[in-house]
């Protein structure tokens, strides 16, 4: 029997959506600090952070806004601070890595160069702002890029922050390239894998890709060799991954990072409607979420008494 125990992590704003989509998205630092400290209240021990730019929501990697949440955040809730190496659209490596000045005790680390369709959305009759319009088309002729020296960057400057790795795996062949960075001594397990399904051009958020990329990882790696989560993006991928990861002792992730919808027709209004959505998914199956000490433990991470902000 797993872990009654499940990590919820909440994905607070991301870089994937644009504000047209949903006017519940936070977009400042307050909002996105209230958002923050309600999905913590609400059962998330793990706060996933990026930031936008306060007039237009554009997703940005401003290390003004960055500290200015991570610190306003540090101050008002106990639970792990994970902001983003992914960034948004048209940002350098160095732009993105940039964020570990801030020494945080985690971050995440994508493991692999894709495709990152966002380009259907733009065909929703929205009232799209010019650039929001411009950011989603222009995603049919963006890779998300994440070399072997992508990878072997930021995981450099991670080590050297006592940073941890949230490693974001997309799609199954990511997991043997991560095999060959491990064989390279570039990561070390055991690591925390973040199983990321249904973005156009990753992996579908399907119960089988789930288990099909648990799978691989378990006999890659060795069950104990690494924590994991699912994050579903869309809807019903965000809880059919919850779910299926609760049921199989994986932990969660849910937010509007990756998903705008509480049920099939009705908008998510906050984070925290997410997470506690996912909380009552939980006790469903005996599962509860773990509280940010315990999410530290899990994760091995260095404590926020260590973090440089
Ligand atoms: N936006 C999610 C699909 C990151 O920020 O580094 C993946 C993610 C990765 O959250
Ligand atoms: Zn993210």
């Amino acid at each position: 029997m797993h872990d009654e125990k499940t990590i919820i992590t909440c994905a607070i704003t991301g870089g994937m959506t644009v504000p047209a989509q949903s006017k519940h998205i936070p977009i400042t630092v307050a909002q996105i600090v209230e958002e923050g400290v309600r999905a913590a209240e609400a059962g998330a021990a793990v706060l996933h952070v990026h930031v936008r730019d306060e007039e237009t929501g554009r997703p940005v990697a401003d290390l003004d806004l960055f500290e200015r949440v991570l610190t306003e955040l540090r101050s008002r809730t106990d639970a792990v601070l994970q902001p983003t190496t992914g960034g948004g659209r048209n940002m350098t490596v160095e732009e993105r890595g940039s964020v570990l000045r801030f020494r945080p005790e985690m971050a995440t680390l994508n493991a692999g160069s894709m495709n990152f369709g966002l380009f259907p959305v733009a065909r929703r009759d929205l009232p799209f702002e010019d650039w929001e319009r411009d950011y989603l088309e222009g995603t049919r002729d963006y890779i998300f890029k994440n070399t072997f020296a992508d990878i072997t960057y930021l995981a450099g400057l991670m080590q050297a922050a006592g940073t941890r790795p949230e490693i974001e795996v997309y799609d199954v062949g990511q997991l043997f390239s991560l095999r060959q960075l491990v064989r390279d001594g570039v990561l070390t397990p055991p690591f925390n894998l973040q199983f990321v399904l249904g973005v156009l051009g990753g992996i579908a958020a399907e119960p089988d890709q789930l288990l099909h990329l648990l799978r691989t990882a378990q006999r890659m790696f060795g069950e104990d060799g690494f924590t994991w989560s699912a994050a579903g993006v869309g809807y019903p991928g965000e809880f059919a991954m919850a779910a299926l990861s609760l049921v199989m002792g994986g932990n969660i992730r849910v937010g509007l990072e990756d998903n705008l919808r509480l049920r099939r027709r009705e908008a998510a209004t906050s984070n925290a409607d997410l997470v506690a959505k996912a909380a009552t998914l939980a006790d469903l199956f005996d599962r509860r979420p773990a509280t940010p000490a315990e999410a530290r433990t899990a994760l091995g991470l260095k404590g926020a008494d260590a973090v440089g902000f």
